[in-house]
């Protein structure tokens, strides 16, 4: 599939935008497989639409039933069983088959009308927390129970940074409604449900600065839910990283 670098400006409206995640090609090819077969069925449905104008059935060769609906729809009902499959398949790698053991943790908080994303810290595990102690104002944005010592290194912040070619194992909450999480360039959209966790993983590619959106109408500030990713080169997060704890 060619970049979007590659395609003249006047073009580019109707492009996916740039895949900078590494499942993304498999998404993208599967979407364009759909769409292609999708215009092959159209230009099929002409061809037999126009065709049947000058259709005249002659009586000693009668069409078979089975030739005629049968056959065509088990067709079909292959072709989009194949589809939905495959479909399932690529969803499903990024959420049922479990992230690697050596993937980055991130909690990503969900909030009318925030993003908050939580690193676990030295100690790799994350701090309890508690609904009651959700206080943005008071700098716990995300309820982080300070009896907890899992969570006295934890660090949030309210822009995701993550290193390029690095599992990221993101873990969703939301606590008042739905947000959806969706990154496009990273392909990625899931839900943010209350009183449910949510994982998705992924690996990020391509360093550079991604809009983080919310694909749920959640309230009169949805349209202001928005933060940023930063994908960094592997040495470069680690410095902000480090850079974290010491300020934390
Ligand atoms: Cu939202």
């Amino acid at each position: 599939m060619p970049s979007t670098q590659a395609i003249p400006a006047a073009l580019r409206f109707w492009h996916l935008p740039v895949d900078a995640a590494k499942h993304g090609h498999a998404l993208d090819s599967h979407l364009l497989l759909n769409l292609w077969i999708a215009l092959a069925l159209f230009a099929l449905a002409q061809v037999l639409l126009f065709g049947s104008l000058g259709f005249r059935r002659r009586a000693h060769r009668p069409i078979h039933k089975f030739t005629l609906e049968y056959l065509p729809i088990l067709a079909f009902a292959g072709l989009f069983a194949f589809l939905a499959l495959r479909a399932h398949a690529l969803w499903a790698s990024q959420r049922y088959t479990g992230a690697a053991p050596e993937a980055l943790q991130v909690e990503v908080t969900g909030m009318q009308f925030a993003w908050y994303f939580r690193y676990p810290g030295a100690d790799e595990t994350f701090g309890r927390t508690e609904p009651q102690l959700v206080a943005p104002a008071e700098g716990n944005p995300v309820g982080v129970d300070p009896g907890d010592s899992h969570g006295v290194d934890d660090i949030v912040r309210s822009q995701l940074v993550l290193p390029a070619g690095r599992q990221v194992d993101l873990t969703l909450r939301a606590v008042d409604v739905i947000h959806g999480f969706a990154v496009p360039e990273m392909r990625l959209k899931q839900n943010a449900v209350p009183g449910q966790i949510q994982h998705i993983h992924f690996t990020p590619e391509a360093p550079g600065e991604y809009a983080i959106l919310c694909t749920q109408v959640c309230g009169l500030g949805h349209y202001r839910m928005q933060a940023m990713l930063r994908v960094l080169p592997p040495a470069e997060f680690d410095t902000w990283l480090h850079a974290q704890e010491d300020r934390r």
